[in-house]
């Protein structure tokens, strides 16, 4: 066996362009990863922000690389070590760009710690209809700023360049407005279509979605008072979030400007969820709440607002949260040929009984959740216990729907007898909207490679006791 060559860290440092090849480096070995730049699932521009230096300061902040497929993807490229005295600095390799973020509950049931991704387990999910703070879903890209209350600002920018800086007092000076909306990730019930083709994106089961009370300021009112009183239909407000990457680029999304100035839409810039300030994983001081619409484009940590004649250039607004064909893979898509998801469709899973569980014979209660994006009311779910051959329709619980504007879910529940001499039961939910909008029968027809808009009738399977 060969004995490796040795390089220094200065001659790493110069190879970091495709002309004079792109090296990285982890722990003490050297790595040639010119051919597997334009691979790289994360994107090559990222993976360039490493070019020539050590990968662990950005692999300290997308943990995804802490799996054994990766270090093997990686191991192939090994070109040489490192000479000793050039190792990592200890410091990169202890310093924890997440060891600032707050204390979560224990109940929530952990997708991905670094970013910090977690969903409350079904069992509490539909116990309340206003989900508890601390129990609220929470999809993070980056690590949670920690912001000053007194020195925030928020700076609001106008189609012609005019701007203006507003501190949280200034924000609470406007008309304060209160509404119950339920946020959804696209990602919610991803690990279905996982289960039937791989896709690209955090395992979620059902529970990417919870409600809250928000209270805040009307972005209409605000943008107003930014000067901004008109409605070009082709103009968009795009949204910057205080948290960013190593680069500096922060998370962003934007919102067609219609519905922003529409007073209707109830766009907010909340600083209260559920009667308390912002709690620091849901965007504290102030985020962006729009109700109908995608989870993604809730920017929280909100720094930045701004008129703009394009949609956000954010890889969020993008290069993600998109819908595509099954046909599509990671060879052919085309970002661009589709629009960013914004409105979200019919949706609906059952909470209770849980898949796999021994439910008594004689009467059987499931439970579950139904919502529709847009401010589509849910008028009705229906509930099969024999996988859909016949069906019984739920009852719904009574909280107001407001026509076009029904913003939060809705809980539903059926009590029905177990037919005699079951020995399992196939329950399945699907709901309907107020456009007669349905949710489709299975998940293949509907399966994209990002995983994304996963809404098909929800199953579960549960066993008699005898
Ligand atoms: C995802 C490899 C460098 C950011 C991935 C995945 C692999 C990978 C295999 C997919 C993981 C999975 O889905 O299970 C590598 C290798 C690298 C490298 C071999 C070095 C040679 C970087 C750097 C950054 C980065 C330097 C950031 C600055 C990301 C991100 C994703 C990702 C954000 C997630 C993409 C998504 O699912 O949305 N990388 N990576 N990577 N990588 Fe890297
Ligand atoms: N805003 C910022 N600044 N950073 C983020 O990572 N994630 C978005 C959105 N707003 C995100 C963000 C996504 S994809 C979703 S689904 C919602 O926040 C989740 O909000 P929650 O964590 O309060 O449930
Ligand atoms: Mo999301």
């Amino acid at each position: 066996q060969e004995s490796p060559r040795i390089y220094t860290r200065e001659e790493v440092k110069s190879h970091r362009s495709p002309e004079t090849r792109i090296w990285v480096t982890l722990g003490s070995e050297v790595f040639d990863v010119t051919e597997f730049v334009d691979l790289h699932p994360g994107g090559s521009s990222k993976l360039m922000l490493a070019a020539g230096g050590p990968l662990e300061p950005f692999w300290a902040l997308y943990a995804i690389h802490n799996q054994s497929h990766v270090r093997e993807i990686l191991a192939q490229y090994k070109i040489g070590e490192l000479s000793p005295e050039d190792k990592v600095p200890s410091t990169l390799e202890t310093s924890d760009p997440y060891a600032d973020d707050p204390v979560r509950h224990p109940a929530l049931k952990v997708n991905s710690q670094r970013p910090f991704n977690a969903e409350p387990p079904p069992e509490l999910l539909t116990e309340n209809y206003i989900t508890p703070n601390p129990i609220f879903f929470t999809r993070n890209h980056l690590p949670v700023p920690n912001l000053d209350p007194v020195t925030y600002r928020l700076r609001i920018v106008g189609p012609r360049g005019q701007s203006l800086s507003l501190s949280l007092d200034d924000l609470y000076q406007f008309p304060k407005h209160e509404i119950t909306v339920t946020l959804q990730c696209a990602g919610n019930r991803r690990s279905e279509m996982s289960q039937l083709k791989e896709v690209r994106g955090l395992e979620w089961s059902i529970g990417a979605i919870s409600t809250a009370r928000w209270a805040g300021a009307r972005l209409c009112d605000v943008l107003a008072k930014a000067g901004h009183q008109f409605c070009e239909t082709e103009a968009h407000v795009c949204f910057e979030g205080l948290d960013s990457d190593p680069t500096g680029t922060a998370y962003g999304a934007s919102i067609p400007l219609s519905r922003a100035m529409d007073p209707e839409a109830e766009v907010l810039l909340a600083y209260e969820m559920n009667g308390q300030p912002l709690p620091r994983d849901h965007g504290f001081p102030v985020r962006v709440v729009v109700p109908g619409v995608v989870g993604a484009r809730h920017v929280k940590w909100l720094g930045k607002v701004s008129v703009e004649p394009e949609e956000s250039y954010s890889h969020w607004q993008r290069r993600d949260y998109k819908g595509f064909s099954p046909s599509v893979d990671w060879d052919t898509v085309d970002f661009d040929s589709a629009p960013s998801i914004q409105e979200l469709p019919v949706q609906s899973a059952i909470t209770e009984p849980k898949d796999g569980e021994m439910v008594e014979s004689g009467e059987v209660t499931v439970k579950g959740y139904a919502w529709s994006g847009g401010g589509r009311a849910v008028i009705r779910v229906d509930v099969s216990l024999d996988g859909g051959l016949t069906w019984q329709v739920a009852e719904l619980d009574r909280e107001e729907q407001r026509p076009r504007k029904a913003w939060a879910w809705r809980l539903w529940q059926l009590q029905a007898p177990v037919p005699a001499g079951k020995k399992e039961l196939n329950i399945v939910c699907k709901a309907v909207d107020d456009s007669y909008n349905v949710q489709p029968d299975t998940v293949a027809p509907i399966w994209n490679l990002r995983g994304v808009l996963s809404n098909a009738w929800h199953r579960v399977h549960v066993r008699v006791a005898p």
